[in-house]
């Protein structure tokens, strides 16, 4: 059985965003990922594309915390992967570049669309970013709200990864502080015979 420390994270964002590269500035493990060369249009953009996923690990206080990263393709002929990984994560970390505007319309439709059903969480870092005011403009202009935490980052540069990982621990302790409440609430309510069901 799964710890309950152990907490899964979906990294995922339109094409060429720097989700494989998150991952790989913040694992611990050597990353396993599915990056074959680029056909079609999108070579013009880079050389490698993710296929099918990226999964790297992170762990905190000695094994205590441990986070678990899934990072989906971007291309939308692999949609169905995203629509498989994110049935059973913990929190999304969604990644947009933002010297990439032509991608942040259709990013919009995804993260609305992300956030229209989610239960968990989501992060929202804005790559090849340094201005944190920047970084929110955007994130909000594709639908993220002001209760979503935005992070500026430059994702192949592990530190600045290190604070993507900061804020997805912030938002899970977060979701479990409220998750928390509600159920102690909940039970209180209920052995007081006030007909909670
Ligand atoms: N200059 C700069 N380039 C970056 C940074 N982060 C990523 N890149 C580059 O941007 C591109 C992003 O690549 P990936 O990490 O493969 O992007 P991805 O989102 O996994 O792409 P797909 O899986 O193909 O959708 C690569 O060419 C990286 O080298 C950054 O902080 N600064
Ligand atoms: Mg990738």
């Amino acid at each position: 059985m799964m710890s309950d420390h152990t907490f899964k994270i979906l990294v995922t964002g339109p094409y060429a965003a720097g989700k494989t590269s998150l991952i790989q500035s913040v694992s611990q493990t050597q990353v396993i990922s599915t990056d074959v060369v680029t056909s079609g249009d999108e070579a013009e953009v880079k050389a490698h594309t993710t296929v099918a996923m990226d999964f790297g690990t992170y762990a905190l206080d000695g094994d205590d915390v441990r986070l678990l990263l899934f990072g989906t393709p971007g291309q939308p002929r692999f949609r169905f992967m995203t629509n498989i990984l994110k049935g059973d994560v913990d929190i999304v970390a969604f990644v947009l570049d933002a010297q990439a505007p032509a991608t942040h319309a259709p990013a919009g439709v995804e993260l609305r669309s992300l956030l229209a059903d989610l239960q968990v969480p989501a992060v929202i870092g804005v790559n090849r970013c340094d201005d944190l005011d920047e970084a929110r403009r955007i994130a909000r202009s594709l639908g993220a709200s002001e209760d979503h935490p935005v992070v500026a980052c430059q994702l192949n540069d592990p530190e600045s990864g290190r604070q993507v990982v900061v804020e997805i621990l912030i938002s899970l302790l977060a979701h479990i502080e409220t998750s928390t409440t509600t159920s102690t609430t909940t039970s209180t309510l209920s052995a007081s015979g006030a007909g909670v069901v």
